[in-house]
């Protein structure tokens, strides 16, 4: 199978588990049942198998989807409201968020929201950040949460994969935005060189 209808196919299963489960019953958790999931898919993709689900689930780099017993689901990205049962994340203590500049604006006024979502979207490291950031412009801005911080005050973090952590809302004065470099508009620099918002 071509890469091109590999993702399409894990494009339209986002779709189905993140946003519009359509006729799928989907439990409260996310979760839809893997051979009507796939009944799904074949209405539009005819040539797709357990086989083509399971390359999605577990080849794919991001691990967006988490098999559990013969169902399935999306592990973030949802604009579905669900109680997806997650376990607040002690343990991280800076994350980041890649974004473009003009959003940079609003977020250092009024923090990170998760706008379309359910929850606002944050990366482990400054590349992965930098890797998001870059779906919407060449020249991303990286913002750094102080994750200890913020969470000393009662804000929870939520890790859905080991690429993606997720939160409510981050608000301004946790967040510092990096120095900017001519060669990619952002630099990678340690929290002591961080210009503080605060
Ligand atoms: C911005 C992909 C104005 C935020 C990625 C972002 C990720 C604000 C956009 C995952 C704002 C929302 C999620 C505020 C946040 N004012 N703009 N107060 N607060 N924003 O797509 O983090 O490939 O919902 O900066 O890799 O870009 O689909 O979030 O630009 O992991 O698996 O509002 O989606 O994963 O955009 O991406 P998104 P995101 P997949």
């Amino acid at each position: 199978m071509s890469r091109n209808v590999k993702t399409r196919v894990s494009k339209y299963i986002s779709y189905l588990l993140r946003h519009n489960p359509e006729d799928l019953k989907m439990d409260n958790e996310g979760f839809v049942q893997l051979d009507e999931l796939l009944s799904k898919v074949k209405t539009r993709y005819p040539m797709a198998d357990r086989k083509l689900l399971m390359s999605i689930v577990h080849e794919s780099d991001k691990k967006r989807f988490q098999i559990v017993g013969g169902k399935m689901r999306a592990l973030y990205g949802h604009t579905i409201d669900l109680n997806m049962n997650l376990r607040e994340d002690e343990q991280v203590m800076v994350l980041y968020h890649g974004t473009t500049p003009q959003a940079v604006r609003d977020i250092m006024k009024t923090g990170l929201k998760p706008m379309r979502r359910r929850w606002a979207h944050l990366s482990p490291t400054k590349e992965i950040a930098l890797e998001v950031g870059k779906r919407r412009t060449r020249t991303p801005t990286i913002l750094e949460i102080d994750v200890l911080k913020a969470r000393s005050n009662g804000i929870k973090f939520y890790k859905a994969t080991e690429k993606v952590y997720l939160c409510q809302h981050v608000p301004a004065k946790y967040i510092r935005m990096c120095a900017r470099t001519r060669e990619t508009g952002q630099s990678l620099s340690p929290l002591n060189h961080l210009n503080s918002q605060d």
